[in-house]
C-alpha cells in the first residue's frame, strides 16, 4: 500500500465579525493560499484554515447599536468574509465560525479539562474600573490614563471582580524552553526577540472569563460567566480539527499546524498564551508562529479616523484592471512578511505589474513562443543540447533555482521562493540576447542551434512557470493550455526535472499580462 501523504496544516487569523473586510485580510489568507497551493502541487495533504471571530462585546455592542441580535450581524459578516476569500479564489478547506456548534461544545470540553487539571480556577482580579466602559484596566494602564476614562473623562474605580484564570504564570519556563530549544518557533527574528524580551519581565495569571456581557460561549458549570474571547477565538486552529472530541476526528492527522500566520499586533497571544495552554491540554506546539508586519496605505496607517482601508472595492479595482494575479504577485513580493511595514501605493503597485510581469514573466513567454511559432511553425523540437551557449548548464542552473524554491517554500519564506522562479526567467531573456536566435535564425544552416536554444528556452519557462502557479494560477493556467503542458502532476518536484518538456508538444503564442497605463486604473 501507498504510504499516505505527508500533511501539511496552515492558518490564518479568524477575522473579527464587527469589521469589514480590507487588504490586511485578503493580504494574511492570500500568503496562506500561496503556500498551500505550493504544498499540495508538492503532494501533501493539505488542511488550509480560515474563518471569523464572532463573539465578544463589540459584537454585541454593534449588534445592539444597529438594532439586531449578535448572531444576526455574525451572519451577515461572516458571509462578507466569505464572499471576499471566494472572489479571490483563495482555496481554503474549512471556514470555521465561533459560534459553530463544533467550535462551541469542543471549547466547553477543552476548558473543563482545565477546570479538572487545576490550570483553571476562580479568583479574583482587582483592576481600575471604567463604569461607563464596563472595562478593568491594570495599575500600569491606569496611571497611563490618569486614573481617568479615557472615553467619559470619569475616574476610574477601584473594583474587584471575580473570574476564571488560566494559570498561565505556572508556564513561564515550560515557555522559555520552547523558545530555547525551537529557535524558529516565532518569526520573524524581530518577533521572537519582542516575545523573549516581554517573556523576561514575568507572566502573570490571565483572567479568561467576563461577566460583564452574554454574547460568548458560558463558561461550563458557572453560566453567569462567559469565556473570553481571545481564548474562545485561539481554541478555533484546535477544534477546526477536532482535537477537543473525543476521540479526535478524523482531521487530527493534520494536528500539529505547521504555521499559525497572524500579523504582529496578535502576537503575544498566539506566541505566549497558545502555547502555554496547549501545553496545559497536553497537546503538541506548532511549528510556527509567523508574524508579518503591516499594509499602510499611500504613505500613512490605515485607520478607522482616517477612513483609508484599502477595502474591497479598492481590492476589486485593481483586480479588474491588473487581474487577481498580479494583486496575489504584489502581496507576496512587495508586502509586509518581514519586520517592517509596506506601503501599498497605486504607483509602486503599477511599477510592480509593469516591471516583474509584463517585461519578464510575459514578455518572455510571448517572445519565446512567437519565435517558437516563426521558426519552428509552432511545434516544440528536440532536446538537441545543440542551444547550449558558453558554460550554462540549464539543467544545473535550473535544479538549482528549484531546489532553492522548495526549500523557501517549505519555510515559508514566500519572497524567495518566488525570486527563484523570477531568476530563471530573468536567465531566459539573457540567453536569448545573448544567442540571438532571432538573426541566427536568417542563415538555414543554424536551424539547429536555433532549435536548441528554444527548446530551452520554453523547457525553462515551462519549470518557472510551475514554481509560479501557486502564486499565479489563473495566467499559470493559461500558459499551461497554451503549451499543451497538461495539469499539474501532484509531484512539483519531479515536474520540474530538465527535459520533460515533449518534442513535437504544439506550442501557440500567449500573452499573459498585458501592458497598460496608469491612468486606465479607476
Ligand atoms: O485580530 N496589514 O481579527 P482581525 C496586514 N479576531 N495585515 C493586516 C492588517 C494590515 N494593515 N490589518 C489586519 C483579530 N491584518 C482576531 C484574531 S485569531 C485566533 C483571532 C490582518 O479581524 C492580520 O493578519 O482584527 C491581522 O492579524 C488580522 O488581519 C487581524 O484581523
Amino acid at each position: 500500500m501507498a504510504e499516505p501523504a505527508e500533511t501539511a496544516y496552515i492558518t490564518t487569523p479568524i477575522y473579527y465579525v464587527n469589521d469589514r473586510p480590507h487588504i490586511g485580510h485578503a493580504y494574511t489568507t492570500t500568503l496562506c493560499d500561496i503556500w498551500a497551493r505550493s504544498m499540495r502541487a508538492g503532494g501533501r495533504d493539505v488542511f488550509f484554515l480560515t474563518g471569523t471571530d464572532e463573539h465578544g462585546v463589540k459584537v454585541e455592542k454593534s449588534a445592539r447599536a444597529r438594532g439586531i441580535t449578535p448572531l444576526e450581524l455574525a451572519n451577515e459578516n461572516a458571509a462578507e468574509f466569505r464572499k471576499v476569500m471566494d472572489l479571490f479564489e483563495l482555496t481554503y478547506d474549512d471556514f470555521i465560525r465561533t459560534t459553530e456548534a463544533r467550535h462551541v461544545s469542543q471549547v466547553q470540553t477543552a476548558v473543563r479539562r482545565l477546570l479538572e487539571s487545576g490550570d483553571v480556577y476562580l479568583g479574583e482580579f482587582e483592576g481600575w474600573y471604567d463604569e461607563g466602559q464596563e472595562e478593568y484596566h491594570t495599575e500600569t494602564k491606569a496611571k497611563e490614563l490618569g486614573y481617568a476614562s479615557p472615553i467619559s473623562g470619569q475616574p476610574l474605580v477601584r473594583a474587584t471582580q471575580t473570574n476564571y484564570f488560566f494559570r498561565l504564570s505556572a508556564y513561564q519556563e515550560r515557555l522559555e524552553r520552547l523558545f530555547g530549544e525551537r529557535p524558529d518557533f516565532v518569526r520573524p527574528e524581530a518577533r521572537r526577540n519582542e516575545v523573549l524580551g516581554r517573556l523576561r519581565d514575568g507572566l502573570q495569571d490571565v483572567p479568561i472569563t467576563r461577566t460583564n456581557f452574554e454574547w460568548g460561549i458560558p463558561f461550563p458549570g458557572d453560566e453567569e460567566h462567559v469565556i473570553y474571547v481571545w481564548i474562545d477565538a485561539l481554541m478555533n486552529y484546535a477544534t477546526a480539527v477536532g482535537m477537543c472530541e473525543e476521540p479526535d476526528g478524523d482531521r487530527s492527522r493534520y494536528w500539529p499546524a505547521d504555521f499559525h500566520v497572524i500579523g504582529k499586533e496578535i502576537l503575544w497571544f498566539h506566541a505566549v498564551i497558545w502555547p502555554a495552554v496547549l501545553m496545559a491540554l497536553g497537546l503538541p506546539q506548532p511549528g510556527c508562529i509567523y508574524a508579518h508586519s503591516f499594509w499602510i496605505s499611500e504613505g500613512q496607517k490605515m485607520s478607522k479616523s482616517l477612513g483609508n482601508f484599502i477595502d474591497l472595492e479598492q481590492l476589486q479595482g485593481y483586480m479588474s484592471t491588473y487581474g487577481t494575479d498580479a494583486l496575489r504577485y504584489f502581496m507576496a513580493t512587495q508586502g509586509p512578511q518581514g519586520a517592517t511595514d509596506s506601503d501599498f501605493s497605486r504607483a509602486q503597485f503599477h511599477e510592480t505589474y509593469t516591471t516583474d510581469l509584463v517585461n519578464t514573466v510575459g514578455n518572455c513567454a510571448s517572445r519565446t513562443s512567437a519565435m517558437v511559432d516563426k521558426y519552428l511553425g509552432g511545434t516544440c523540437p528536440a532536446r538537441s543540447g545543440e542551444g547550449a551557449v558558453g558554460a550554462l548548464d540549464w539543467s544545473d542552473f535550473t535544479s538549482g533555482q528549484v531546489r532553492e524554491h522548495l526549500d523557501a517554500m517549505d519555510r515559508f519564506e514566500l519572497g524567495r521562493a518566488i525570486e527563484a522562479a523570477m531568476r530563471i526567467i530573468r536567465r531566459v531573456d539573457t540567453y536569448i540576447n545573448e544567442t540571438q536566435p532571432f538573426k541566427l535564425a536568417r542563415d538555414p544552416e543554424e536551424s539547429g542551434q536555433v532549435a536548441g536554444i528554444l527548446y530551452d528556452c520554453l523547457e525553462a519557462i515551462r519549470i518557472a512557470s510551475c514554481l509560479l502557479e501557486s502564486t499565479m494560477p489563473a495566467r499559470i493556467a493559461e500558459l499551461r493550455a497554451a503549451w499543451n503542458l497538461g495539469a499539474a502532476s501532484g509531484d512539483l518536484e519531479a515536474e520540474c526535472g530538465w527535459g520533460r518538456l515533449e518534442p513535437g508538444t504544439v506550442i501557440s503564442k500567449v500573452a499573459l499580462f498585458p501592458r497598460l497605463e496608469l491612468e486606465e486604473q479607476a
